[in-house]
């Protein structure tokens, strides 16, 4: 049973890290125009560094929750036939003890030259000023996906979604493609669809089931359900 498990920033929401879209939510106090495109990049860099230098701050305030710790359970219970495709720029599923992760937007810890490509960890604080530090050019930016950028690894979530028997869609909107459209596509190439969310999503007409409620409580609560139903206890 092969498992393709889609995580947006609902996941990591109870570890202290703000979500886009919810009341309050990150899009509410900076225009993604601004921070989350190459435009906005090219246009104020300064701002877009202090824009993920406070989000890299509250990470490193941040745990993994409850719901990470869960999906590394099944994963390590479900021996290699799991999959965490992850919206988040959060290394909280790494943290948690999950493997077999894909950041299709991205990793916030890590920084890349846009000039020569080079990648490293990224510093606690980037500035505009810094020099790659392979090449030198003045070109580092946070290694994320903005919007009108190619998402990561999708070539490998398309192979993963068509063999999945089972497709979860956790603790995200399902407003940004091409991430919004994989429980879709799993549905039409035949898997079972599951929804844990704290509100429905604009996908959830799609969920075989929809489980509502904070990552923290149904995911665990799934984890546990599927793991006796399937006889691993
Ligand atoms: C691309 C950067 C090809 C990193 C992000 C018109 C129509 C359709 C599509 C498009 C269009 N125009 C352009 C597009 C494509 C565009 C897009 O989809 N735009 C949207 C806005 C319409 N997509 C792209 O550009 C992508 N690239 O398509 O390339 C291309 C090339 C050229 C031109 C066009 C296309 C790139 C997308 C990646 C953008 N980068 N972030 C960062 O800073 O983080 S996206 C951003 O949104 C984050 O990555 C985030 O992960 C993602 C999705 O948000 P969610 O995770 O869902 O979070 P949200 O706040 O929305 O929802 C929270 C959810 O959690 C809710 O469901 C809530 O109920 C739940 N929740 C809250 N608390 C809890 C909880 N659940 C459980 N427990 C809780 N406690």
């Amino acid at each position: 049973m092969q498992i393709v498990i889609l995580t947006g920033a609902g996941v990591s929401a109870e570890s202290g890290l703000g979500t886009f879209r919810d009341q309050g939510g990150i899009w509410s106090r900076y225009r993604l125009e601004d921070v989350a495109t190459p435009e906005g990049f090219a246009c104020n860099p300064a701002l877009v560094h202090t824009f993920y230098n406070a989000r890299r701050a509250s990470l490193r305030a941040a745990e993994p929750n409850a719901a990470h710790h869960a999906l590394a359970e099944l994963e390590q219970r479900h021996a290699g036939r799991c999959l965490v495709v992850t919206q988040n720029v959060d290394d909280l599923h790494t943290r948690a003890g999950s493997r077999n992760v894909l950041h299709m937007h991205g990793e916030l810890q890590k920084a890349c030259c846009a000039s020569c490509g080079n990648r490293w960890r990224a510093a606690d604080q980037m500035h505009a000023d810094d020099a790659c530090p392979a090449c030198g050019a003045l070109a580092c930016r946070p290694d994320v996906v903005w919007f009108g950028e190619d998402v990561r690894s999708m070539d490998r979530i398309l192979g993963s979604v068509a063999q999945a028997d089972l497709f979860v869609l956790i603790g995200t909107s399902a407003t940004v493609y091409p991430a919004a459209g994989l429980m879709q596509l799993a549905r039409d190439q035949g898997a079972q669809t599951l929804e844990l969310n704290l509100e429905a999503s604009a996908a959830a007409s799609v969920a075989d089931r929809l489980l509502l409620g904070p990552a923290t409580e149904v995911v665990p609560r799934w984890v546990a359900e599927w793991c006796r139903t399937n006889g691993l206890e």
